[in-house]
């Protein structure tokens, strides 16, 4: 596509107006998002389904995944590297070993219901086979193949949900101008752009996404790189629920939850105390929080910062005890397999999942909050004390609204209790206690 680089005076009567135009009708962020927004109800049976889901994986998969190293899915902005320099990743980006089968039985044995994967972060780089640009994996790389799609028949295959993360910050497209606080002027991008154009396609790999893949939400993120710009997010979100209303929508600009949005991300923190949140506002919506196995999102094979299967284990209960699902990442290597550290925590994982996932699926999360003992979560009659503080021979429960019937682990032991007036006393079966999690069963005569 040829482009007529506009002279010195042009730029700057084009930098003028647009500051202008930023001067004279700032967008405030509350008049981002689609105004009047009202769910349907296959999109609320969709949020429902995801809130008793509770547990997902995280895939950053990309040609950042080539070099591996510190910086992983950010290299190109981390190594300042010009987009000359970085589409020399993609020809070398052959995931010979991709098993997609592979992958959602890797998924399903971790005891997860749903995969949310990059379909494109901020490098711009598409993995998917987009007819908007011919910057992506089947145009760009000797692979060839689309492995969203590949993806989404395996995970129609397996009965898992597929969501896509989908970077409104872009790095490679020369129409994203002007620029927010990352992809300055490293990128050999001309200091000119149509940011309408830009967003224009944006849209329009969003409707490829959403019509041509049987994707169940919109993991955005982004916004953050200029959070005070026009990102038009009623439009793209009327196009989202207009192609299928139960596509959830939800975006990681850590500020509170925009008119079209179906859900709220935390990252690296339970809902209300990531480091990132502005606002730290927790919405009624649906709540997911992410977090890495390792320090890195992308593949980087310096990094050996693992956290434990049994911290692992815990996060994902701390989420649910705060009412939120926990999303875990792994960062597949350039040839389409996942390491083994990310593996057997997963395989951990869901050997624990096996025996205590029904104090997890389907369950919301209290009635009692946070305690310094541990967490609750409840479906109906039936209350789930999450007793995480180890050595703990009796614990006290506040008001669980209503009388105890009965009290006894998962596997049937019987555990004493007494009731005050200041709450319920319950006696740890010391036996049977779980390094991981020793989680009480408590039926209440619901008021
Ligand atoms: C974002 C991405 O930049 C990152 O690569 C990864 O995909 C993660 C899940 O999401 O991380 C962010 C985004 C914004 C901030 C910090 C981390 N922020 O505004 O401080």
């Amino acid at each position: 596509m040829s482009k007529t680089i506009p002279t010195k005076y042009q730029r700057l009567i084009m930098s003028i107006l647009i500051c202008l135009s930023l001067i004279v009708s700032p967008v405030s962020a509350q008049q981002q998002g689609d105004i009047g927004y009202e769910p349907t109800q296959s999109n609320l049976d969709a949020r429902t389904w995801f809130q008793d889901a509770k547990f997902g994986l995280f895939v950053h998969w990309g040609v950042y995944s080539v070099l591996g190293k510190t910086g992983a899915e950010w290299v190109m902005n981390h190594d300042k590297m010009p987009i000359s320099e970085y589409e020399k990743l993609p020809p070398q980006f052959n995931p010979v070993n991709f098993d997609a089968d592979e992958w959602c039985r890797m998924v399903k044995d971790a005891g997860m219901k749903y995969i949310t994967i990059t379909s494109k972060h901020h490098d711009g780089f598409a993995m998917f086979d987009s007819k908007v640009s011919d910057y992506d994996i089947v145009d760009r790389t000797p692979y060839g193949k689309d492995v969203l799609k590949m993806l989404d028949e395996a995970c129609q295959r397996h009965g898992l949900k597929l969501y896509f993360y989908h970077s409104q910050l872009d790095w490679h497209h020369h129409d994203y101008f002007p620029r927010g606080r990352t992809g300055q002027d490293y990128t050999g991008r001309p200091e000119s752009g149509n940011w309408y154009a830009y967003l224009d396609y944006m849209d329009g790999q969003l409707r490829e996404l959403c019509t041509n893949y049987n994707v169940s939400g919109i993991w955005f993120d982004g916004m953050w790189d200029k959070l005070d710009a026009d990102w038009r997010l009623g439009k793209t979100y009327k196009l989202i629920h207009g192609v299928r209303s139960e596509i959830m929508i939800g975006s990681n600009h850590h500020v509170t939850p925009y008119p079209g949005e179906d859900f709220q991300m935390f990252e690296k923190g339970l809902p209300g105390k990531d480091p990132f949140s502005k606002e730290g506002h927790v919405s009624a919506l649906p709540l997911e929080t992410c977090e890495t196995i390792s320090n890195s999102w992308g593949y980087n094979k310096d990094d050996k910062n693992y956290k434990s299967s049994k911290d692992l284990i815990r996060y994902l209960v701390k989420a649910a005890g705060n009412d939120a699902n926990f999303l875990l990442n792994v960062g597949p290597k350039p040839d389409g397999t996942i390491q083994d550290e990310f593996k057997v925590r997963l395989a951990d994982m869901g050997a624990w999942m096996r025996t205590n996932g029904e104090s997890i699926y389907n369950t919301r999360g209290g009635p009692v909050p946070p305690q310094s003992w541990g967490v609750t979560t409840h479906r109906g009659n039936t209350v789930y004390l999450h007793v995480l503080s180890e050595n703990e021979k009796v614990i006290a429960v506040p008001d669980l609204g209503g009388k105890v019937l009965r009290a006894r682990l998962l596997n049937g032991t019987q555990v004493n209790y007494m009731e005050t007036k200041y709450g319920t006393l319950f006696e740890i079966p010391e036996m049977f206690a779980d390094p991981n999690d020793t989680v009480i069963v408590v039926q209440i005569d619901l008021k």
